[in-house]
């Protein structure tokens, strides 16, 4: 440039050949009128996506994550899945089963024809025996001729009952569970029949406990329970599973499946309270040899916070049950900058039973800050109704808490990390392998589901804010099945019951019913 002048260039990046697939993009954009207009286009388009849910809260940090980051986190790790990777190399060429299928609840609100199109390739991706194929590859993929595994993982398919209901109340369609779709290897079934093959298969591999077994991993890629080890995790998976299965049904009216899934969960329910509970806290599993995980019995990784959370969140645990395990995790786990997966580390254990002793201490799942299950654990203690507990962990682990701890975080301050450091490592609060992990999801999930509380339901959308005593309430505007939603919360200075009004009407519930919906509507809640 001569001094004074100025231009304006565009840099371009895409995917592609840059003789070709470049060529073909820049000849494009020459053709709109002007730069600007392109890029007011992208604006616009990466806008739109993110405009299911705008929230004004007093926490400008939260404000934030909920109305920009976290849900772009979101996509990117919905789009990108675990396949590109700063960090990983290898056999990435598809899509994981379990975190793919996670990805989906966060999906679901943001794009939801997308998210559908991806739940139904992952219902593809199960097999005719209820497992799933560890990997779906979605170029290659082929419903109906894909082969058996040599294989599996205990929770795969078990995902699905976070997944599929998530998005049918999004969007409404309960008809989605009478779909027809085929199963990875042969034969096709609907929607609610690849949830039953998905029960059956964790009922069909169980242990001498009658508990679900482990297979080659449960969620944790590192515990080696074994094929024929029991996870007590993906009991409560399965604890989960049954109820969402049984209010399917009953709404399908389908009499024989309800009952029997009663009666399943009855039975496992037992098996949990006869062999799960450890005095203070739920055991991590049994190993195949009979050695328990996360018992006061193991000298390392006594506890694990995963079967606490889910004790709860499957129903499972509740009164003084889930205070007795809401604080034992507390005591031993709750550190300033989250809660750890499990503790004290593995330093002596032979890596054959748990493969974290081959990270150093404090590190990924030898007793780091987990991320992807911290949301569980705040989905835990709303649910208990200890919201304040419930927002500082979620602060905790919020990515703008670290805005200015640069130096200890070491990774954007905008984006969730698989795990963060914690006291047993030598940087104690740094984060490590940021942006694609299943972190994202849970995480805006508990951001608008459970801490808004604005959280869609089949028969239409329900307002159930835990929100901290310091708030005096928020303001949210939410879009859903295509209306707009202007939503404001205020905490009442009386002690009283929750008021709900609905566009100028009482109601008498959390559940603003659907066939009530107008274009746009105005929701108050006093509290
Ligand atoms: O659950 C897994 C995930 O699928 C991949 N990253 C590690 C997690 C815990 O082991």
């Amino acid at each position: 440039l001569k001094p004074a002048q100025s231009a304006n260039f565009a840099i371009v990046f895409g995917v592609g050949q840059a003789k070709k697939e470049g060529v073909k993009a820049i000849k494009e954009i020459e053709k709109k009128n002007s730069l600007k207009n392109y890029l007011l286009e992208i604006k616009n388009h990466w806008h739109s996506r993110l405009a299911s849910l705008e929230a004004k809260t007093p926490d400008k940090d939260f404000n934030s994550m909920v109305n920009m980051w976290a849900p772009y986190n979101n996509l990117m790790t919905f789009y990108w899945s675990r396949t590109a990777s700063m960090i990983y190399a290898g056999e990435r060429d598809g899509l994981g089963f379990r975190d793919t299928v996670q990805d989906i609840i966060g999906a679901s609100a943001l794009v939801l024809e997308e998210a559908g199109k991806r739940l139904e390739l992952m219902l593809t991706g199960q097999l005719s025996n209820g497992g799933a194929i560890p990997v779906v590859k979605p170029f290659s993929h082929k419903p109906g001729s894909e082969k058996e595994p040599n294989h599996y993982r205990s929770d795969d398919c078990l995902w699905f009952f976070n997944a599929v209901p998530q998005y049918v109340k999004e969007s409404g369609n309960f008809e989605f569970y009478k779909k027809i779709l085929p199963y990875a290897d042969k034969r096709e079934d609907t929607v609610f029949k690849h949830l039953r093959r998905a029960i059956e298969f964790n009922l069909m591999r169980r242990g001498s406990h009658g508990l679900p077994c482990g297979l080659t991993a449960d969620w944790n890629d590192c515990l080696k329970l074994g094929e024929k080890g029991e996870s007590v995790f993906v009991a409560f998976q399965l604890r989960l599973a049954l109820r969402e299965y049984i209010e399917i049904a009953g709404r399908l009216f389908e009499t024989d499946e309800e009952n029997w899934a009663k009666k399943e969960l009855e039975k496992l329910d037992d098996n949990i309270e006869k062999y799960c509970w450890d005095g203070e806290w739920f055991i991590r599993g049994y190993r195949f040899d009979g050695f328990k995980f996360g018992s006061k019995e193991s000298a390392e990784g006594k506890i694990f916070v995963n079967p606490q959370s889910w004790a709860i969140i499957s129903g499972h645990a509740t009164g003084e049950r889930a205070e007795k395990i809401l604080k034992a995790v507390e005591k031993y786990l709750s550190t300033d900058y989250g809660v750890m997966l499990c503790a004290p580390p593995y330093v002596k254990t032979d890596p054959q039973v748990c493969l974290a002793r081959l990270f150093n201490p404090g590190l990924k799942e030898n007793a780091s800050i987990f991320n992807h299950v911290q949301g569980w654990f705040v989905m835990a203690q709303a649910l208990n109704g200890k919201n304040d507990q419930a927002w500082k962990h979620l602060k905790a682990v919020l990515p703008s808490t670290y805005n200015d701890k640069a130096e200890i975080r070491k990774v954007e301050p905008y984006v969730v990390c698989q795990s963060t450091s914690s006291k047993f490592s030598k940087n104690p609060g740094t984060g490590n392998l940021s942006w694609l992990s299943g972190s994202a999801v849970w995480n805006y999930y508990v951001m608008t589901n459970v801490i808004l509380g604005i959280k869609p339901h089949y028969d239409g959308l329900e307002i159930n804010p835990c929100i901290p005593s310091s708030w005096s309430g928020f303001t949210a505007k939410r879009i859903f099945r295509n209306c707009e939603f202007r939503i404001t919360v205020k905490r009442s200075s009386k002690k009283q019951e929750k008021i709900l009004i609905f566009n100028e009407e009482k109601i008498d519930s959390n559940l603003i019913p659907a066939s009530k919906f107008l274009k746009i509507n105005n929701i108050t809640l006093i509290m």
